[in-house]
């Protein structure tokens, strides 16, 4: 781990301090100053973990976000056509909305409504081959995620463009995300540069920077089971599957 990664993850920063030995580091908030920032050493151009009310922001490395124009989506890997996309080209796939629930392993989620397309499209586009089952996302602030191939084709996993009737802001993963409700939120991953179709599975950001599974499906009944040093709570949101519900439709039957 980088120096400045170390300094910069809140979860590590407020481990070794606390709040009050490092309040005369702060500056005096004027009247009327609403600053949700959760570390003030950031300047606050950058994307990073804020506590917002209505919808936190989770950026593990705090970075200026992403423009339009500078912008583009690889996808290839073990597929027949590999692509290339700009934003604009985005918008050529047919636009399905959802309004579901982000739940992140910290205990707290928070609904909006997406639109996006459907991962489908990406596959009929490149054309993996039958023998690539897992799927890399990287991204542009170099996170990165892994599904197994099957999981990105169920219902209601969205590549996300907008959010509540906007284009995604800087915050929430501006220009391309995904939002794949059973996950934690972890696993819904922003900023999505490059997309690779592989045989074997790589793992992910908080697999090898926390105590995260790769999966990381919503475990049904506790809330935040795997964050640190935290007692299991019953859950209050997230879509969960209990092992005796019926599981979402194949991809051979979704709508
Ligand atoms: N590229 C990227 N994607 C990411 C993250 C990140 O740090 N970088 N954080 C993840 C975490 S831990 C959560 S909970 C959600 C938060 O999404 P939000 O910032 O839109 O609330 O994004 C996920 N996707
Ligand atoms: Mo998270």
């Amino acid at each position: 781990m980088s120096g400045l990664r170390s300094l910069l993850n809140r979860r590590s920063f407020l481990r070794v301090f606390s709040l009050s030995a490092i309040a005369w580091l702060w500056p005096k908030k004027s009247a009327g100053t609403i600053n949700f920032q959760n570390n003030k050493n950031i300047p606050a151009n950058y994307v990073q973990n804020r506590d917002v009310p209505g919808f936190y922001i989770r950026s593990a490395n705090p970075f200026l976000g992403v423009s339009a124009q500078e912008w583009g989506l690889a996808v290839g890997g073990m597929v027949k056509t590999p692509a290339a996309f700009g934003y604009e080209d985005l918008f050529g796939f047919p636009m399905v909305s959802q309004v579901s629930r982000l739940k992140c392993v910290e205990c707290w989620s928070a609904k909006a409504k997406w639109e996006g397309f459907r991962f489908q499209e990406l596959v009929d586009r490149v054309q993996p081959d039958p023998k690539a089952k897992y799927v890399t996302f990287k991204s542009a602030d170099s996170y990165y995620e892994s599904y197994a191939l099957e999981e990105l084709l169920r219902p209601r996993v969205l590549m996300v463009l907008r959010m509540n009737d906007q284009p995604l802001s800087k915050d929430h993963g501006f220009p391309l995300r995904l939002i794949a409700p059973f996950k934690y939120g972890y696993k819904n991953v922003k900023y999505i540069t490059q997309i690779t179709f592989t045989d074997t599975r790589s793992r992910n950001y908080w697999a090898d920077y926390g105590p995260y599974s790769i999966d990381g499906t919503i475990q049904p009944g506790i809330d935040h089971p795997l964050d640190y040093e935290k007692k299991p709570l019953p859950i209050n949101g997230g879509e969960v599957f209990h092992f005796f519900d019926p599981r979402p439709a194949s991809p051979k039957t979704r709508q």
